[in-house]
């Protein structure tokens, strides 16, 4: 285990504590919390463990830095605190309802607003430099992509645990929390840990439409639409086509049947109001999308980073699961798309939907 640096301001106490919680709330956080920036060793075998059995799948970022994901200080040795952050994105309206329109898309709630990486990336920043001014720490934000166990550092700050579906649960905001982290320079006495409360618990076990937990609180992320959707390249594997149904965006369906959403308030961030043409797209409309018009729908959404492609091939899975005999000439006038993924897919929803 790495050895305590000697922290650079030392020791500001409750009263800091209080100032930055009460600055991020003010900055529109709804969770903060503060832990050591030290992991029990317990993560990294996890992680190793997760990794040894292959079920990142192609997502091979996740083994090149896990040294680095799983100890905030071989990330960044100075790191002496983490404040851990939580922003709500919960839905107003059911989000499973849409599963039920099948010459629909269902695009998962956390992308049918802005890109949540722009949004929380700069509240960080805006209270990184508030502590930095304040306090005179150094520091660092982070949100999503840089390799920070963001799940398990929530957790030890206590704003949530991790559930049986892998990801944090609030007691206040349930599986709607998206998670960015300050690591700093300064001392903060750390918070509580939050305990586990799944109970007997078994829905979003149940819940998930490709069977992607082996186990409680493991997820094979191979077999999760979300995976299959956004990071993986190439055909997706016949045995998740028909479970994807109209998915074609990520998935929120071990989320939404979490007992705990009940005590979640809707989300008040202006940004993530989802945008009319996200809500509901029709497939025939996305499918005849071009790299321009691709990029002109998603700007500013976090489907962007996708690429056109990956998009349509994800669309024409959801066609060719619709029985909706009005996107067989759509799937059809695909079958000669100059990209060879596409049009496999293009096939395929072509021929489930004759059959159909
Ligand atoms: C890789 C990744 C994915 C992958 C893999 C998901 C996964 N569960 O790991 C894929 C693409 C599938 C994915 C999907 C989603 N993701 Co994602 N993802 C990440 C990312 C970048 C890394 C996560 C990671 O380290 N995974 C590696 C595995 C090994 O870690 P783990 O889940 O913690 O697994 C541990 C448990 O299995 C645990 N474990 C094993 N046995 C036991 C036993 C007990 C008792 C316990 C407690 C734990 C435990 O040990 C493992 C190793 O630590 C994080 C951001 C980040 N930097 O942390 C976002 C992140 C986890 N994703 C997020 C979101 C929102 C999603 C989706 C909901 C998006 C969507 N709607 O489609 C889905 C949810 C799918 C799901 N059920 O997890 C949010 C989750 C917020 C939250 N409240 O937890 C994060 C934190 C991004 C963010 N900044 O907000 N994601
Ligand atoms: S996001 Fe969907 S596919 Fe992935 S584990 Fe949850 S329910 Fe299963
Ligand atoms: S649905 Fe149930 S088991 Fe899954 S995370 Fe929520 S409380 Fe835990």
């Amino acid at each position: 285990m790495p050895e305590t640096p000697t922290p650079a301001a030392f020791p500001p106490g409750e009263t800091a504590r209080a100032a930055i919680r009460a600055e991020a709330r003010r900055l529109g956080f709804d969770a903060v919390g503060f832990t050591e920036a030290l992991l029990p060793d317990a993560v990294r075998a996890r992680l190793d463990g997760f990794l040894a059995a292959g079920m990142h799948g192609s997502m091979g970022w996740l083994a090149e830095r896990a040294a680095q994901r799983a100890q905030p200080r071989g990330l960044w040795p100075e790191a002496v605190s983490v404040v851990s952050l939580g922003l709500s994105y919960a839905p107003g309206e059911d989000p499973l309802a849409i599963l039920a329109r099948r010459d629909r898309g269902a695009i998962s709630v956390y992308a049918q607003g802005r890109d949540y990486h722009d949004v929380v990336k700069s509240r960080l920043k805006a209270l990184g430099r508030w502590m930095a001014q304040r306090f005179g720490a150094e520091l660092k934000v982070f949100v999503d992509t840089a390799p920070v166990a963001e799940k398990p550092l929530a957790q030890q700050a206590g704003l949530g645990w991790q559930g049986k579906h892998s990801n944090l649960v609030s007691r206040r905001h349930g599986s709607w929390l998206f998670l960015g982290e300050v690591y700093t320079t300064l001392a903060l006495s750390p918070d509580p840990p939050e305990r586990d409360h799944c109970g007997s618990c078994r829905n979003c076990l149940a819940a998930c439409p490709t069977n992607a937990f082996p186990a409680p609180y493991r997820l094979d992320a191979r077999r999760c639409i979300s995976y299959l959707t956004i990071e993986h390249r190439g055909p997706i594997p016949e045995e998740f086509r028909a479970p994807m149904g109209n998915r074609i965006y990520g998935c929120d369906d071990c989320l939404a049947v979490c007992p705990w959403n009940k005590f979640a308030r809707a989300h008040s961030e202006p940004g993530f109001a989802p945008r009319a043409a996200l809500a509901a797209p029709k497939l025939a409309e996305l499918a005849a999308l071009d790299d321009a018009g691709f990029r002109a729908l998603f700007s500013g959404s976090p489907v962007k980073r996708i690429g056109r492609d990956r998009f349509v091939r994800n669309v024409m899975i959801a066609a060719g699961n619709s029985a909706d005999p009005a996107l067989r000439p759509v799937a059809q006038a695909l079958t000669e798309d100059p990209d060879p993924v596409v049009a496999e897919a293009a096939r395929w929803a072509a021929l489930r939907l004759e059959e159909a």
